[in-house]
């Protein structure tokens, strides 16, 4: 399996399997002398962890990372970080069923298609489990674009099925909702709406934005490699991924021309349609990007499928499963924004200095 590796100065290798021993990630071309430790890089996992409420998988990891490599005295050293966490919560009883059948909608289908064998224990690779280490990764990205040019990354739930979560943006509570909703009136509707959906044994999908604030104008590759290009890719590439908005996105479709373009006065840009991405380049205003999520694909209601051989089979999904994979995606989306970033500041810093 090839292609585990994101980036290109910035470059994070992830390995491993939901049910296998350990999940982890060698970052290479991590700048020496910033200042980590592995108590600020548990602080972004826990935020993106399984079982903190009754709305996510009820699987139970401590997720403890351990830096193995390239830190030393609390600094980076400018050789390879190695993480890792121990999967000490798999129970791969619940996935005997699936051995040879397919869950539709999952890259249970896919997987085999391409390599003829599967680790089919908890998804294996295909597992959400590997986002921690893009959350991890996304830690040191992050504390090192704050401590350099003060950029700040913030995401938020924007939707989960019908309901729309950020008509009211009051960020500071963010963090003190299961939802990562900014919007703290609709708290309790998420609850109940989330509390039906698990009961009826299905999943909805949800939206999720983020928000880049303090980023230099200049980077970004004007053809190739263009920054919003790159988001798109790396937001498109976390698991249930299905769309990615870079700030107006869609909505530009029924904007006309003088609406869209951001005017410019003296002090500031007007607005921000254009996300902060202009030609590819990051232009100093905010960042903005959004991804939809997909509804998750394992479910205990039955279902119609083909086993290995192709013959019809029906499947129920037994286990432990996030009813809305998106309850969990902001601190996945905002990291992905930090290792893009990253990326990007260092090549900038290669080429002009
Ligand atoms: C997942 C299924 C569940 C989740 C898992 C992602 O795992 P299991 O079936 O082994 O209990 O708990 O998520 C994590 C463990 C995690 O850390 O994100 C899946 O099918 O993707």
């Amino acid at each position: 399996m090839s292609d585990n590796t994101f980036g290109r100065l910035f470059r994070m290798t992830t390995f491993g399997e939901s049910h296998g021993p350990a999940i982890g990630c060698v970052i290479d071309g991590c700048p020496p002398g910033l200042a980590i430790d592995a108590a600020e890089i548990q602080q972004q996992l826990v935020r993106r962890a399984t079982g903190k409420s009754r709305h996510t998988s009820q699987r139970k990891e401590q997720d403890e990372v351990q830096i193995l490599s390239g830190v030393f005295e609390g600094r980076t050293t400018g050789t390879p970080i190695a993480l890792v966490i121990e999967n000490t919560d798999a129970r791969s009883r619940d996935y005997t069923d699936l051995a040879k059948k397919f869950r539709p909608g999952h890259a249970d289908y896919t997987y085999w298609k391409k390599y003829g064998i599967r680790d089919y224990r908890g998804g294996g690779r295909a597992s959400a489990r590997e986002t921690t280490m893009r959350v991890a990764a996304g830690a040191i990205a992050r504390k090192y674009l704050r401590a350099q040019f003060g950029i700040e990354i913030q995401g938020w739930l924007a939707q989960l099925g019908p309901i729309r979560t950020d008509k009211v943006m009051d960020m500071d509570t963010v963090e003190d909702n299961p939802f990562f909703s900014p919007d703290p009136s609709v708290v309790q509707q998420l609850e109940e709406y989330m509390d039906n959906l698990r009961k009826s044994g299905n999943s909805v999908g949800a939206r999720i934005s983020a928000r880049a604030s303090n980023v230099p104008a200049g980077l970004g590759e004007p053809v190739y490699g263009k920054l919003d290009a790159d988001l798109a890719s790396a937001m498109m590439g976390i698991n249930a991924a299905k769309a990615v908005e870079i700030g107006a996105g869609f909505d530009c479709v029924e904007q006309l021309g003088t609406e869209h373009r951001d005017e410019i006065t003296p002090d500031k840009f007007l607005s921000n349609h254009a996300g902060g991405v202009l030609g590819g380049i990051s232009s100093g205003q905010d960042v903005l990007v959004s991804v939809a999520f997909k509804p998750t694909s394992s479910l205990r209601i039955p279902c119609r499928s083909v086993d290995v051989d192709g013959h019809a089979v029906e499947v129920i999904t037994q286990g432990r499963h996030d009813p809305c994979v998106g309850i969990r995606a902001t601190p996945i989306v905002e990291a992905m924004l930090a290792l893009v970033l990253m990326d990007h500041v260092l090549r900038q810093r290669a080429q002009n200095g």
